[in-house]
């Protein structure tokens, strides 16, 4: 069968819409890069079930790597690496009580053997993953390669020529 070449190569996952301010930052990242994703609200505590499907038809959907961004007692990321050995990039939410302390501990201490791949708290950790991502899937897609690329030019020419803070 011919691959539907605007099938989602990249998942974006959350534990709730609540978290979509965050994650945003990643869907508007890979949207620029011109890489195709998919979007939605999966909780590791309130839809374990829905959580446990996702997972485990990630690989045969064809994701290539899932963006997995949750807060607090951040569980999503860590559950979702134990059913996929599609690459988790986890995204720890800023929680209200803790700051995001209690996201990032709960992302990035995985046990041995299961993964998770941690980036910064919120929106810098969102917009990191997206390009981590894109950067995974530029060996084989030779656009999204070119995308980063200039990304990251425009990015440098804009600092270089606004090197002078007092102006
Ligand atoms: C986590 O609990 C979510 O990832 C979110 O960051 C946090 C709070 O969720 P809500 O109470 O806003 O739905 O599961």
């Amino acid at each position: 069968m011919t691959p539907n070449p605007i099938a989602p190569l990249v998942g974006i996952v959350m534990g709730s819409r609540s978290d979509w301010e965050t994650m945003q930052h990643a869907a508007q990242k890979l949207e620029a890069l011109g890489v195709p994703f998919e979007v939605k609200v999966v909780s590791a505590h309130r839809t374990p079930d829905v959580l446990f499907s996702y997972a485990e038809q990630a690989g045969s959907r064809g994701l290539r790597a899932i963006i997995a961004g949750a807060g607090g007692a951040a569980h999503l990321p860590g559950m979702i690496a134990a059913k996929t050995a599609v690459p988790v990039l986890g995204v720890p939410v800023q929680s209200k009580a803790l700051n995001g302390m209690d996201s990032l501990l709960s992302i990035v201490q995985m046990p041995a053997g299961i993964p998770v791949a941690t980036f910064a708290i919120g929106n810098a950790g969102a917009s990191n993953a997206a390009l981590f991502a894109a950067a995974m899937l530029a060996s084989d897609q030779p656009a999204i390669g070119q995308a980063l690329d200039a990304f990251r030019a425009r990015q440098t020419e804009d600092v270089m020529a606004h090197d002078d803070p007092r102006q």
